[in-house]
């Protein structure tokens, strides 16, 4: 996350928590961050503030899609841009985790997930070459920070990839998942409103890993998308994170439901994502 938000959290507190938690690269410090669960009476806890990625505009600034579709054949490239207040395409940004914008494309139904980092022209248009599985309504994310702002923005966009399709069922709520030779563990739960935490163990032929290799300046990406609308919500682990075989996060997820989590971590050179299925809103 960038430093002024996390100045902005440990200044004001639960104000900020609430109203920045869906923003960019968003980190909660367990130690000074105060959490709604010390109030819980049974009930869940939800946040107001409406959750990143599901507008195409805010604050003035605007997601614009220059591909009309996705292609599941190699070769075709994914254009939009970023139209600021002033009604230009957007070219000040901010660079966070090394690149000024990441882009996140997902099926509707929370399969094919890509993070990728498209480049930017003089004029402020975006590109990276994306070709999709599977055709679906896939919805594209773009999650950055103008360098006119101290808080980060994730505009999101629906697109299709034509072509006959069948939604796949959510995915099976699992503790585990299996990426490549890679087997990753996933303990805490996520509790509606609260800083919760959860830990990802990373275990290669039933040994820990303990090389992991920063990825994007950090030992883990993990992106929780919620089902159904696809809320988006992005973090980083805990700044105390060795390279493994455990890459600790503190996610706050908006409500109860099903969320789809999305860890990216790096070893031997290559970035996997590993893909959780977990519901949020029961303590068990
Ligand atoms: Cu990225």
């Amino acid at each position: 996350m960038s430093t002024p938000i996390k100045l902005g959290v440990f200044a004001l507190g639960l104000i900020v928590v609430f109203a920045a938690a869906f923003g960019a690269g968003h980190l909660i410090n367990p130690d000074t961050t105060p959490t709604a669960a010390e109030h819980d009476d049974g009930h869940n806890q939800a946040s107001s503030a409406t959750p990143g990625g599901l507008q195409i505009s805010q604050d003035g600034y605007r997601l614009e899609p220059l591909t009309r579709e996705l292609s599941t054949s190699d070769g075709l490239s994914l254009s939009f841009r970023v139209i600021g207040p002033d009604g230009k395409p957007l070219t000040a940004f901010a660079t966070e985790h090394e690149k000024e914008l990441h882009l996140i494309v997902v099926r509707r139904d929370l399969t094919g997930f890509q993070h990728v980092h498209p480049t930017r022209d003089a004029s402020g248009v975006w590109s990276v070459p994306l070709s999709v599985r599977e055709p679906g309504a896939y919805r594209m994310f773009a999650d950055f920070r103008p360098a006119a702002r101290d808080e980060g923005l994730i505009l999101g966009a629906d697109i299709t990839a034509p072509g006959d399709y069948r939604p796949h069922e959510p995915g099976k709520v699992s503790r585990s998942t299996v990426v490549g030779s890679y087997t990753v563990s996933l303990e805490g739960d996520l509790v509606p409103g609260t800083a919760s935490k959860l830990t990802l163990t990373v275990t290669r032929a039933g040994a820990p890993v303990t090389d992991l290799e920063p990825y994007l300046a950090a030992f883990g990406h993990l992106v929780a998308l919620r089902d159904g609308d696809l809320a988006y919500l992005h973090v980083h682990p805990e700044e105390t994170t060795k390279a493994g075989p455990q890459i600790v996060f503190y996610a706050e997820v908006p409500s109860d439901g099903t969320y789809g989590l999305f860890l990216d971590f790096r070893h031997a050179g290559q970035v996997q994502t590993a893909q959780f299925t977990a519901t949020a809103g029961h303590r068990r």
